[in-house]
Formats: C-alpha cells, structure tokens, sequence
C-alpha cells in the first residue's frame, strides 16, 4: 500500500483568504479557549480535571475542515480542539467546566467527556482508546445506512498501543468502512516518552492491515487538512478506512498537575515551539495575502468571544441535585 507523504503547504489546495482567516481564526480560538480553561483552573473555578492541547491545534482544525457538518468524530481526554473545530458552542463547554446544568453534558461529564451530536461529535472519552470502537460502531452504521458520512477518531500516540486499534481497524479494513483513525503523535504518553513503548513506526501498523497512510506534519494546518481532504475523499467514496499520523507537540504538561515536565527538556519544548500552528497559519496569510487579513484583529475578536463564553456560562444554574444519576446509568 503506497505512503502518501504530506510535508509542506499544498499549492494545489489554494485556500482562499476567507478560508485561511477561517482556519486561523478556529486555531486561534482553541489556543484562547484553553488558556482562560488553563487560567480558571488555576483559580479552583473548574471542577475536575482537563488536559489541554495548546500546540497540537492545528490536528483538530485541519481535519475537521475536511469533514462535513453531519460526519461524526470521536475525541479523547484532550478533546477541546476536536469539538470546537467541529462547531461546539464555547459557552456551552465552558458550562460543562464550570459543572453546570446548561453544559453540554449537564455539568456532569467535565471536560473530558463532550458530546455534540448536533455537530455529528458522538463524544470525548476518558478510556485512552475508548473511542476507537465508537468511531468505528458509527462508520458500520454509516456504511449499513447508506448515509454517506464518514466518522473520524481522534486518538494520541499512547492510545494506538491498545489492542482495541488493531482489533478494530481490522475490521473497518475488511468491510471497507467509512472511518479515518487519526493519530495525534504528541510524542509523549502521560510522562513517558513515545520511544520508551512504542515498536516501530504506527503507521506501519496500519500499512499491515491494507490501510492507506499519510504521514502528516501535524503542525501545519494547511498539510493536515490536505492529508484529511484526500482520506476523507476516499472514505466516503468506498475506498476503506484510512489513517493520518500526525506529527506534533503539546506545549504544556500532560494534565493541570504536571508542571515542571522533568521527563523532557527545555530545548526540545523551543524546538516544538519555534513551530508554533499559529504562527505558521500567521505567515501563510501574510505571504500569500499580503497581509490581507488582520491577525491582530482576529485575535481581539476571538478573545471577546471567550470572555463572553466565561460570561453566559458563570451565569448559568448548577443542575439539580435529583438530576446527579440522571443518564448516567443505561434504564
Ligand atoms: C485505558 C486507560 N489506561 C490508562 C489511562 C490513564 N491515562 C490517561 S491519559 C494517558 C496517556 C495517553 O497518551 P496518548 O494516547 O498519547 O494521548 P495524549 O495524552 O498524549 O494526548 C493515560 C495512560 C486511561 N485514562 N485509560
């Protein structure tokens, strides 16, 4: 099965300016979103815990401009970006932090457990690989149907060393399922570097079962929606499951108690982040557009947006307290 390689920014895509501002303006407002989440809990005003993806934006951003509005996807524990870039409403995760009835899952999942089914998201899940076999139960259905959707499984580097993958990626292959498994290869599982327990490359494992490959610089949001234009294509044509390895970073700590990363150093960090997303999107739009959009602005804007997020969400009720086992048990 051939690799396709995607390193650099595609000409042959040509974004449009409208369509760069767009994919700026969502890394943007993943980046901002997460910091005020970072910044309220170190404040004790969120409940729980949250991991937060600040670096690898550019994996959630790129793949869900390739996706239609009622294709699913599938998240993990550090699934922010994945269900903002699908079209969740920032107010109602930040209900959902905040531990309030009006969020997403009535204040009771937190952070890590999103779901948005009006934007086709079935979900985030703390089961590093839960969402694996949810992904791929929703392509069968899509396939069964005739519906035409195809889903996507977002899954860490960690993640694709459960037996769940190969079990289920087996299956998509042999029934030729409309699902693309998306590996955010963050180089890093909790406080474990990915070298220490991972054989071989990821993608070879998928290459073993017949399924086609792009290995993608999962810092370039142009490179990553490239990749995710030609799977999703192909998916959705009948064409059997397909996989994009994403190469990227978090900047931060695994979770909100892991601040000093002793495992890693300093200078790896400013290696990662010399490739910042959005610094890249930034030069794109200046040397194509000629600065034809104002990043500055996009910014300010985006902040606007957030601080009213925090705002909506602050006001909001906590649920009540009969409600506490409501839908958390199947009757
Ligand atoms: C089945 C299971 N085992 C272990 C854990 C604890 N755990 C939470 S996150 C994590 C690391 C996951 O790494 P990766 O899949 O690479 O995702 P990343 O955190 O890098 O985004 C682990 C081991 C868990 N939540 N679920």
């Amino acid at each position: 099965m051939a690799t396709t390689n995607v390193t650099a920014v595609t000409e042959d895509l040509d974004p449009s300016v409208d369509e760069l501002r767009s994919l700026y303006r969502q890394l943007v407002l993943i980046r901002e979103f997460e910091q005020a989440a970072l910044d309220l809990y170190a404040r004790a005003q969120i409940f729980g815990i949250a991991h937060v993806s600040i670096g690898q934006e550019a994996v959630p951003v790129g793949v869900c401009s390739a996706l239609g509005a009622d294709d699913y996807i599938t998240s993990t524990h550090r699934g922010h970006g994945h269900c903002l870039a699908k079209g969740a409403d920032p107010g109602r995760m930040f209900a959902e932090l905040f531990g309030r009835a009006a969020g997403y899952c009535g204040g009771k999942g937190g952070s890590m457990h999103i779901a948005d089914p009006s934007t086709g998201n079935l979900g985030a899940n703390a089961i590093v690989g839960g969402s694996l076999g949810i992904a791929t139960g929703a392509a069968l259905g899509a396939k069964l149907s005739g519906s035409g959707l195809v889903a996507v499984c977002f899954f860490g580097d960690g993640a694709a060393n459960q037996g769940i993958l190969l079990e289920v990626m087996n299956m998509a292959a042999i029934w030729s399922l409309p699902c693309v498994y998306v590996c955010e290869d963050n180089q890093y599982g909790e406080y474990t570097p990915k070298q220490a327990v991972t054989a071989g490359d990821l993608g070879d494992r998928a290459e073993a079962l017949g399924v086609e490959v792009r290995r993608v610089d999962g810092m370039d949001v142009l490179a990553v929606r490239a990749a995710a234009r030609g799977a999703v294509a192909k998916a959705r044509a009948g064409e059997g499951p397909q996989f994009l390895l994403c190469e990227t970073y978090r900047f931060l700590g695994h979770g909100m108690s892991d601040r000093d990363r002793r495992y890693r150093t300093r200078q790896e960090e400013a290696e990662w982040r010399a490739r910042d997303p959005i610094a890249g999107a930034a030069e794109v739009l200046r040397s194509r557009h000629a600065m034809a959009v104002d990043e500055a602005a996009i910014r300010a804007e985006v902040a606007d947006e957030i601080r009213q997020a925090i705002e909506s969400a602050r006001a909001e009720a906590f649920p009540d307290p009969e409600a506490v086992s409501r839908n958390v048990y199947a009757d």
